[in-house]
């Protein structure tokens, strides 16, 4: 691939992007991959490509909730396994949590790929290939889940959501962590807590704010999450993206 200069002013999103176009060409990631990754961009670009103070908040109660569950499972799909392969893996080590492939544009190759990617950074017994099961009344090839993982646990961990998959197992009486730079999407608005960042920031977070607060006391993460409200944590996202593109476009009364 050609040379990216490092004093390019996008540099680090033409980075991230190549990492995403290699996972492509590895067979990692779906085509629809690709441009699911750009309506992220857009996003991001509109919240300053940054982690936000309520995303901070959401992250914070996201990893206390992952250290509060009996039987926590990170759920992969080919974007995240291509962009963030290390941090998955070190949080799932860290919290500790299963990980499964679970996708959307199903192949048995490419789960198998992914699978093995994982397991070459670390991932021990990476689940989504054996001992499937149908999440109930959900159509597409996301139903098919492992046994002793998504089907078990109690709380799941989604980045880039599809959709309706996070409705049916908060039905099935799970708890969802969602990562997804869209904060008006089904996934945000039905996800238990919504981290409204680029899953190559949010995951890294994760894994610093779980490592921080590992050592409290299980009241301490309750407190945590208690105080946490997903659906005001949406709204100050969306009033700040309206505040920034009021100061972006000069509307004072919006500043
Ligand atoms: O690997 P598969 O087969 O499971 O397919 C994965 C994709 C992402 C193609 C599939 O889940 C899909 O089609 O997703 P959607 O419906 O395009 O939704 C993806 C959501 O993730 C959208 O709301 C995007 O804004 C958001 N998103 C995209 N890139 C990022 C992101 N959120 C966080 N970080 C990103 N880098």
């Amino acid at each position: 691939m050609e040379e990216i200069p490092r004093d390019h002013p996008r540099y680090h999103s033409l980075m991230v992007r190549r990492r995403l176009v290699e996972g492509f060409r590895a067979g990692l990631v779906a085509p629809e991959g690709l441009l699911a990754h750009g309506r992220g961009e857009a996003l991001d670009y509109i919240l300053g490509e940054e982690t936000t103070p309520p995303a901070e908040e959401a992250t914070r109660a996201a990893a206390a909730l992952l250290l509060l569950s009996k039987s926590p499972v990170i759920s992969v799909n080919g974007n995240t396994a291509a962009l963030v392969p290390d941090d998955i893996v070190r949080l799932g080590g860290l919290v500790p949590a299963k990980i499964e492939v679970n996708l959307f544009h199903r192949t048995s190759e490419r789960v198998a790929k992914i699978k093995a990617f994982l397991s070459a950074k670390g991932a021990v017994g990476v689940l989504g290939d054996t001992e499937l099961v149908e999440i109930p009344g959900l159509g597409s090839s996301r139903r098919l889940v492992s046994r002793e993982g998504i089907f078990a646990a109690d709380t799941v961990l989604v980045p880039l959501e599809d959709g309706d998959r996070a409705e049916k197992l908060v039905a099935m009486g799970k708890k969802i962590i969602a990562i997804d730079l869209n904060p008006l999407s089904r996934t945000a608005r039905a996800a238990t807590i919504t981290i409204v960042d680029n899953v190559v920031r949010a995951v890294s977070n994760l894994c610093l704010a779980v490592t921080e607060l590992k050592s409290k006391d299980q009241g301490h993460l309750r407190s945590i999450l208690e105080e946490f409200d997903n659906q005001e944590n949406l709204r100050r996202l969306v009033e700040l993206i309206l505040r920034r593109l009021g100061r972006l476009s000069g509307l004072d009364e919006l500043r």
